[in-house]
C-alpha cells in the first residue's frame, strides 16, 4: 500500500481479508490439493549450486521450517538475522548482499523496488501461490503492482505491549489510561513505569511513526515541522526510557527485565508465550490501542544480485504450503497471508485478538506508507538526538 492508497479503499481490502478468512476456517477440504503442490523448476541458465543464503528477521520462523525444507530439496540454506529495516536497506543499496531472499518491511520495500534492488517474481515456479489471500495480495499490489516482486511472509502492526502486573504496580492509583499510546509518550505514565523499566524499538523510522501518530498528524507526512513537533514530545519522555532495542524485547518482557515496551504487536506475543515456556510466567500483553496501531507486512523478495534465484522460487513455494506457513505462525505469533493455512492455525493463536484483529481494529489500523530519502534522513537525524538525549 502507498501514501496514495484511498483510507475506504484500504478498508475495503481489510474487510476482503477479514471475510476470507473466515471462510477459510469453515473450509477443510482444499489443504491436500494445496500441499501437493510441488512446483516444475524450469532449468536455469546454469546449473545452481544447492545452497540458499536467507536474510530474515530475529524469532521469526519455525524450528524445523528449515530443517524440512533442506530435507526436502537437498538444498543447504544459510540463515542470517537481522532487527531493522535500517539494517536490511544499506545491504540493498551496497549491492552485493550474498542473499538469495531478504525479507523486508512492505513499506522499505516500495522504495527497493523503485531502486531496481530486487528481481521480478517467476510465478510459473510458485504453483502455491493460489493459497494467498486475495485480500492480502490486493493490498500488496497497491506498493507493488501486479504483485511483481514481493511475498508477504507475516504481518503485524506497532503498539505498546506490557507487563500487566507490574505496569499495574509501578502506576499505583493512577489508572491504566484510555489511549494506549500514553503509557510511552505521556509523561505522567512514563515517570511512574520508568521504575520497572521502559524500552523502545531502536530505528528511526518506527519511533516516529508513531509519535506522530500519537500527535494526530499523518503518520507519513514528509513535513518538517512535524517531525520536529514529534521530537519535542519525544525529548518529554526521553529520561524515562531505559533502553533501545529491537529484537531483544522478546527475551526482556519474558523475564520481567522491563514493564513496558514500544515495539511489535507479534513480539509481545512471542514474549507472552516465552514466558510460559521459560516458567518466568510474566504476564504480558499486547495492547490495541483504541486509536489503531501502525500495520505492517514484511515480504520475502530476490535481491538483485542473488545467485541462486531457482532455489529462493523453491524456497518461496515452499514456505507458501499451508501446514509451512501455520507451523510459522503459530511459533512466532504473526498472522500470516495464507488463507489455506487458517485450518492448521493453533485455537488459541486463532482467537488470540492481538493476533488476528477484530475488523472493527483491523479498520483503525494506519496502513503502511512511504517517506521519501530526505525525510528518513531528517528522521534519522532526530533519532540521534533523542536516543543520546541532549
Ligand atoms: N521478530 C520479528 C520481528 C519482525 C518485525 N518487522 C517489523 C517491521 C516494522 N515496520
Amino acid at each position: 500500500m502507498n501514501m496514495n492508497l484511498s483510507y475506504s479503499k484500504y478498508l475495503l481490502g481489510m474487510a476482503i481479508i477479514t471475510g476470507l478468512a473466515t471462510v477459510s476456517c469453515s473450509k477443510s477440504d482444499n489443504n491436500t490439493t494445496a500441499e501437493a503442490a510441488k512446483p516444475t523448476v524450469t532449468a536455469a541458465s546454469e546449473p545452481e549450486e544447492k545452497i540458499l543464503n536467507i536474510y530474515n528477521w530475529s524469532d521469526y520462523i519455525a524450528p524445523d521450517t528449515i530443517a524440512n525444507f533442506e530435507k526436502e530439496t537437498g538444498i543447504k540454506v544459510r540463515y542470517d538475522v537481522f532487527d531493522s529495516n535500517e539494517i536490511l536497506h544499506a545491504k540493498l543499496i551496497a549491492k552485493n548482499t550474498g542473499y538469495d531472499i531478504v525479507v523486508p518491511g512492505s513499506n522499505w520495500a516500495k522504495l527497493q523496488i523503485d531502486g531496481g534492488l530486487f528481481q521480478k517474481l517467476d510465478k510459473s515456479k510458485l504453483p502455491n501461490w493460489k493459497n494467498l489471500d486475495p485480500g492480502i495480495l490486493k493490498q500488496m499490489a497497491e506498493l507493488d503492482p501486479g504483485n511483481t516482486y514481493l511475498i508477504d511472509w507475516m504481518w503485524s502492526y506497532n503498539t505498546v505491549g506490557i507487563n500487566v502486573d507490574k505496569v499495574k504496580a509501578a502506576l499505583g492509583d493512577t489508572p491504566m489510561p484510555d489511549n494506549a499510546w500514553d503509557l510511552v509518550f505521556n509523561p505522567t505514565y512514563t515517570s511512574k513505569l520508568k521504575s520497572c523499566g521502559i524500552t523502545f524499538l531502536d530505528t528511526p523510522a518506527d519511533v516516529f511513526q508513531a509519535a506522530l501518530h500519537y500527535l494526530g498528524k499523518p503518520v507519513y507526512t514528509g513535513t518538517p515541522e512535524d517531525y520536529q513537533a514529534a521530537f519535542d514530545m519525544l525529548m518529554k519522555v526521553r529520561p524515562d526510557i531505559k533502553k533501545f532495542n529491537s529484537g531483544g524485547q522478546i527475551d526482556d518482557l519474558a523475564s520481567g527485565n522491563i514493564c513496558v515496551a514500544y515495539g511489535w504487536a507479534g513480539d509481545f506475543n512471542l514474549a507472552h508465550k516465552r514466558s510460559i515456556e521459560n516458567k518466568a510466567e510474566q504476564n504480558i500483553q499486547a495492547l490495541v490501542p483504541k486509536t489503531g496501531g501502525l500495520m505492517f507486512m514484511d515480504t520475502m523478495a530476490i535481491p538483485a544480485d542473488a545467485k541462486h534465484p531457482n532455489n529462493a522460487h523453491l524456497w518461496m513455494n515452499y514456505i507458501m504450503q499451508p501446514k509451512v506457513t501455520a507451523a510459522i505462525t503459530n511459533t512466532v505469533t504473526y498472522a500470516n497471508p495464507n488463507k489455506a493455512a487458517t485450518e492448521f492455525v493453533d485455537e488459541e493463536i486463532k482467537n488470540n485478538k492481538s493476533i488476528f484483529l477484530s475488523d472493527e481494529d483491523i479498520a483503525k489500523l494506519v496502513p503502511p506508507g512511504v517517506e521519501d530519502a530526505k525525510t528518513k534522513r531528517n528522521m534519522t537525524r532526530l533519532y540521534t538526538k533523542f536516543k543520546s538525549g541532549v
